[in-house]
């Protein structure tokens, strides 16, 4: 199997996070490709062009969350998606990555040149992040057992959210905080960790 990611992508750094915890380092190759550019060497798998996505033989898989549950059917160690009988967990599940992705679209938003920054999104992802900060700090319980998919996309959102945007509101939140300092020094995140930009 083959993973194309960048090295600063946090939907990347899910899966390679997911790679390491599911026990696959050995049997997936980590190839780092651009985006954004018509060169990039992923063009010639498929025309989406987006990082993460999973070479299994001809098929090239985008999604992460589809990435990750083809990987967990190649593992035989732990879960990590929500199971099909706990329709909270699978809720919880879907919130999680919206929660990332929206930590993600913020920074994009932030990072345009001045003059094209707009600032009433970077208010609307500001107060997104805000309520679910505290949504997830009402629903830590669905967090605080093994590590799950849920929480990688939690722990990337979070870290992302303070190294590119001095976002550290979840530190008022004592048990938040206190998992979320836990998380991020296990190997799977050290060996992933975002570059400075
Ligand atoms: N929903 C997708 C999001 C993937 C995504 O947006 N990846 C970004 C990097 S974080 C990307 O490849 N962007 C390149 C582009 O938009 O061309 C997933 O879950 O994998």
């Amino acid at each position: 199997m083959r993973l194309f990611a960048t090295p600063n992508s946090p939907f990347s750094r899910m899966a390679r996070i997911a790679i390491h915890e599911l026990g696959l380092s050995d049997q997936v190759d980590i190839q780092f490709v651009t985006v954004r550019d018509s060169k990039s060497e992923l063009l010639n798998y498929g025309p989406l062009g987006k990082v993460p996505a999973l070479q299994i033989g001809d098929d090239l898989f985008s999604d992460t969350s589809i990435i990750i549950k083809m990987l967990e059917s190649a593992s035989d160690s732990c879960r990590l998606t929500a199971e099909n009988e706990d329709p909270k967990a699978i809720a919880f599940e879907g919130f999680c990555i919206g929660f990332l992705e929206s930590i993600a679209v913020w920074i994009r938003e932030a990072r345009r040149k001045p003059e094209l920054i707009s600032e009433e999104l970077l208010k609307v992802e500001k107060e997104r992040a805000l309520r679910c900060v505290d949504y997830i700090s009402q629903n830590i319980s669905y967090l605080r057992s093994s590590l799950s998919l849920s929480a990688i996309a939690v722990a990337c959102a979070l870290d992302l959210a303070n190294r590119r945007l001095g976002f550290y509101e979840y530190e008022k939140h004592g048990y938040l905080n206190e998992w979320l300092q836990k998380v991020i020094k296990r190997k799977s995140f050290l060996i992933t960790e975002p570059q400075p930009i």
